[in-house]
């Protein structure tokens, strides 16, 4: 079964610059993913079509709806029997990264909430019971950039979406690492040599160079990374922290 994915935002437009170019697109038109956009101004109720009002208690900016947000999710999830999982991209969420992205590829539905501008009035969140996630720490002016980035992460992680040429096992995240450098043709540039090891022929020791070049990236760009990456290895062996 493939997994879909429904969008819920004011500006549906904002999606065709993913979902109908490389990757995403691909993997829909094999039928491995399915996208559905919703906007939440067709659940407006009175003239205006609002969707959004200014905030009890003062303060610049608009807020979202309650039943305007209520209502596009009842009728979205009523389009399909698949369990959703409710996710609302927002700064106050759980940075995104590879580990959530792999749990979210494997449900077979992804409702994704976005806001413009505005935040969220709090019931939504109470109410809804979404799982909230952000992006970085960062501030954009809406949350459809960062539905954008996730849908792309967990897209290409579907099996059989990257074929066997792209595979994603050796990349940046994938066992918590970063990449190792690669080059390619002309072997000199610039009096910049590509190193021996890669010349040699000998995919062992070309393996074990680019593992060591992986942990030595990690280590001086992403402390933080290497720290979790050997404390992930001290729990694979079984060890405890006092064990050293
Ligand atoms: Cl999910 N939304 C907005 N508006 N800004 C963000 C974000 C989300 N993630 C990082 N910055």
């Amino acid at each position: 079964m493939s997994l879909r994915i429904d969008i819920l935002t004011l500006f549906p437009e904002m999606f065709s610059a993913i979902l109908g170019t490389s990757i995403p697109k691909r993997a829909a038109e094999k039928g491995l993913v399915e996208y559905h956009l919703t906007n939440f101004r067709s659940f407006a109720t009175d003239r205006h079509l609002s969707v959004d009002d200014k905030p009890f208690g003062g303060g610049p900016g608009m807020v979202m709806m309650a039943p305007i947000v209520f209502d596009t999710v009842a009728h979205v999830e009523q389009l399909d029997t698949r369990p959703a999982t409710r996710i609302l991209l927002t700064p106050q969420g759980r940075v995104l990264d590879q580990p959530l992205v792999e749990t979210l590829a494997k449900k077979p539905r992804l409702v994704l909430i976005t806001g413009h501008y505005e935040g969220f009035d709090e019931r939504i969140i109470d109410g809804l019971a979404p799982l909230e996630v952000s992006i970085g720490d960062y501030v954009l002016s809406g949350g459809e950039l960062a539905a954008m980035v996730l849908i792309d992460a967990v897209v290409r992680v579907l099996p059989g979406v990257l074929g066997a040429e792209e595979g994603a096992s050796d990349e940046s995240f994938t066992g918590g690492l970063l990449e190792y450098p690669q080059y390619t043709r002309p072997r000199q540039y610039q009096a910049m040599d590509v190193p021996d090891i890669l010349l040699s022929g000998n995919h062992a020791a070309i393996a074990k160079w680019r593992m060591e070049q992986r942990c030595e990236r990690t280590k001086k760009r992403r402390p933080d990374l290497w720290q979790s990456y050997e404390s992930g290895k001290n729990k694979a062996r079984g060890d405890d922290a006092a064990g050293g």
